[in-house]
């Protein structure tokens, strides 16, 4: 017998996850505050109340717009919650969720907060993964289930750090966007074709300093060796200057880019011209 699932949201990756749970064999009850969503959705029971849909499955996984809305929808029915495991798959705040997980606990609900590293049509394949944190039972106890989504990781107790996981590897894929963005705008400052230069010069390039970032992760973590950068941050924030200058000679809004440039100059002022990136890293974090 597969554990019976219950859905809060069939927004675009509610009815995905709806989808998944369904296909492989659970029994799946759906709820969604606007009636009709995800028409196409089969093979699920559509609860009439929220009520009913909590009270189908000892399971109640939720994936709404913020998580304000998660517990303005759930704080009405928390005693029907009482004693079930509650997944919240709302994209959040390390802060949104330690606050969720010590509000389940006052509910007697057992609580996993989520974060979903995949587009809805990736749930249910390979390349997904979801993190998890909060509840080591409900995780052990529902890793099957949740299996079926995308390969589960559980990255601790403390309901934050699945948030601030999730987050972080958000904030790495916007640098690689805005990167992206202001080198294709660059690019079409002039005749050149932005499918060529994507294709044959920019997915190369990044992939090649992809194989760099490791190295960052352990400077940082381990120390650099004295002298050993090959790409110092003084040489780094010289050139830096020709990347603003070349886009405000193109017409090109250097704005995505200037912040990086600034960090590099307060780096080198401040005596780290011969270190490499890891020394921005911990600027950051200098309050
Ligand atoms: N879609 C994606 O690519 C990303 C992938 C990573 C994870 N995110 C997060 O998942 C959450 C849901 O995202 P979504 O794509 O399903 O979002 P929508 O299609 O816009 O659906 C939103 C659902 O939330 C319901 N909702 C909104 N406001 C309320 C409210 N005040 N009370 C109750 N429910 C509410 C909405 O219901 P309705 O408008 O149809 O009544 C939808 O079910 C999100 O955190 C992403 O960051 C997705």
């Amino acid at each position: 017998m597969k554990t019976p699932v219950t859905v809060l949201g069939l927004g675009a990756m509610g009815a995905a996850l709806a989808r998944a749970f369904a296909a492989a064999g659970h029994p799946t009850t759906v709820w969604n505050r606007t009636p009709g969503r995800a028409p196409d959705l089969t093979d699920v029971t559509r609860a009439k109340s929220i009520g009913d849909a909590i009270a189908a499955s000892p399971l109640v996984v939720v994936c709404l717009l913020t998580n304000d809305t998660v517990h303005d929808t759930l704080e009405p029915i928390a005693p029907e919650l009482a004693g079930r495991s509650v997944v919240n798959l709302t994209n959040g705040t390390p802060e949104q969720a330690r606050r969720m997980a010590d509000w389940a606990a006052q509910q007697g609900v057992d609580y996993l907060d989520g974060g979903i590293m995949a587009v809805p049509d990736m749930i249910g394949g390979p390349a997904a993964f979801i993190l998890y944190s909060g509840s080591p039972v409900a995780f052990e106890k529902y890793q099957p289930a949740l299996a079926v989504l995308a390969r589960p990781l559980f990255v601790g107790s403390d309901a934050g750090l699945a948030a601030l996981q999730d987050l972080s590897l958000l904030t790495g894929m916007y640098g690689m966007f805005a990167g992206v963005t202001h080198a294709l705008a660059l690019v079409s400052s002039e005749k050149v074709s932005p499918t060529a230069f994507t294709q044959d010069l920019l997915v190369p390039w990044l992939t090649a300093m992809l194989g760099t970032v490791q190295q960052i992760a352990k400077d940082l973590e381990y120390g650099a060796e004295p002298g050993a950068a090959g790409s110092n941050l003084a040489m780094q924030a010289a050139a830096f200057g020709n990347l603003i200058d070349a886009s405000r000679g193109q017409g090109v809004d250097p704005g995505l880019l200037t912040p990086m440039g600034d960090l590099l100059k307060r780096a080198v002022e401040q005596g780290h011209g011969d270190e490499d990136l890891a020394a921005l890293v911990r600027l950051l974090s200098e309050r």
